[in-house]
């Protein structure tokens, strides 16, 4: 990486969850500048618990001994109000486990209890221009459990992960059509980050080709789309634990992305976005979408044409994410 010439102020960015496995590729990308720039020193405030304050003493031992040059400060800490205390970023990626047993709404409300108190903290003491991504799962009710409870934050400051969704999709295609990732556009992953995701192939191009006219719809539907939607389990069958660089690399690609925009506008991205009712998603829900990222803000693709086959699908994965909401309901405020 090149000598940074003029230093700026650092940005402060915090990382829950620091001790975990995401963490342990997302901190070396974030202090190597990969979202910021070689200009721009960052602080990293890394929040754990109590359990894992130890291994996250650890984590900042070893990000000392990187010598990275635009390191300028760690903080660690359990308490959330230090840890998002002026912060331009936060990646929410600490979350509990699901354990031998437990239903899916007990996850949801053990995460919802973690989610409630983060929103709070980051509505007290973060920047009001905060990005935050959460990557903890279910992260597309986790962040509308954080965002509820930060009313004094634009909503739209507040984003589920999904770019591992969609690059996992662009991913497969490439390997399909041997073709480079790069020539790949107008991509997107509808819906929950869940196996009901709806990676939607409708208007994607690569080069100057559509690419519905380069795969049968049959591999689509049949290979494709449950391939993508249960990628997670079949890295954990394969690897033996669940993806982690992968998560980290996509959970990198979103900030950059978001703070500095694409200028193609072709080239449109997957984030869990606040609805504002587009294509009849209920308003107010954590949705995947097809964006792109326009001077510092997420922007949701408008005017696209969808079939009915399509909205089916989109539906089924919103159901879902409403059926999320209902659990939690208590904590929405
Ligand atoms: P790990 O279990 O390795 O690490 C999680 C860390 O979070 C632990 O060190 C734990 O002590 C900490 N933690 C728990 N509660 C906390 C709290 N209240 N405050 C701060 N830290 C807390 O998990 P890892 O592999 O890093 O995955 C983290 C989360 O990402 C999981 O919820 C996982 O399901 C989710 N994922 C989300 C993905 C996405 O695309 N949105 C993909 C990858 C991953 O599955």
């Amino acid at each position: 990486m090149p000598k940074p010439e003029k230093l700026l102020d650092p940005v402060k960015v915090a990382v829950t969850g620091a001790a975990g496995n995401i963490a342990y590729s997302l901190l070396w990308r974030l202090a190597a500048g990969e979202v910021y720039g070689p200009q721009q020193p960052i602080s990293l405030h890394l929040l754990e618990i109590e359990a894992a304050q130890q291994a996250a003493r650890g984590v900042e031992m070893e990000l000392l001994d990187s010598a990275f040059p635009l390191l300028a400060d760690i903080k660690v800490t359990t308490d959330p109000r230090e840890a998002f205390e002026d912060v331009s970023a936060a990646f929410l990626v600490g979350a509990q486990p699901r354990s031998k047993g437990m239903e899916r709404s007990d996850l949801l409300m053990a995460n919802a209890a973690i989610f409630s108190e983060q929103g709070a903290a980051l509505n007290e003491v973060a920047r009001r221009d905060v990005r935050v991504v959460v990557v903890g799962n279910p992260a597309n009710t986790n962040v509308l459990i954080a965002s509820s409870n930060a009313p004094d934050l634009d909503p739209q400051r507040f984003t589920a992960l999904m770019r591992l969704d969609h690059n996992r999709t662009v991913s497969q295609l490439s390997s399909k059509l041997h073709l480079p990732v790069a020539d790949f556009a107008r991509i997107a992953v509808w819906g929950n980050h869940s196996a009901s995701q709806f990676p939607d192939i409708s208007y994607a191009t690569a080069g100057d080709k559509k690419v519905t006219e380069l795969v049968d719809t049959q591999w689509v539907e049949d290979y494709l789309i449950p391939t993508v939607a249960r990628r997670g389990a079949e890295i954990i069958e394969v690897r033996g634990s669940s993806s982690a660089a992968s998560a980290a690399a996509a959970a990198i690609d979103h900030m950059r992305d978001w703070v500095h925009g694409v200028e193609d506008p072709a080239h449109w991205r997957t984030a869990g976005v606040y609805s504002d009712g587009s294509y009849g998603i209920a308003e107010g829900l954590f949705v995947g979408f097809p964006t792109r990222a326009v001077a510092g803000d997420w922007e949701i693709v408008a005017d696209l044409e969808v079939t009915d086959a399509q909205q089916a699908r989109i539906q089924a994965s919103v159901e879902e994410l409403k059926a999320e909401r209902d659990m939690v309901a208590d904590l929405l405020k």
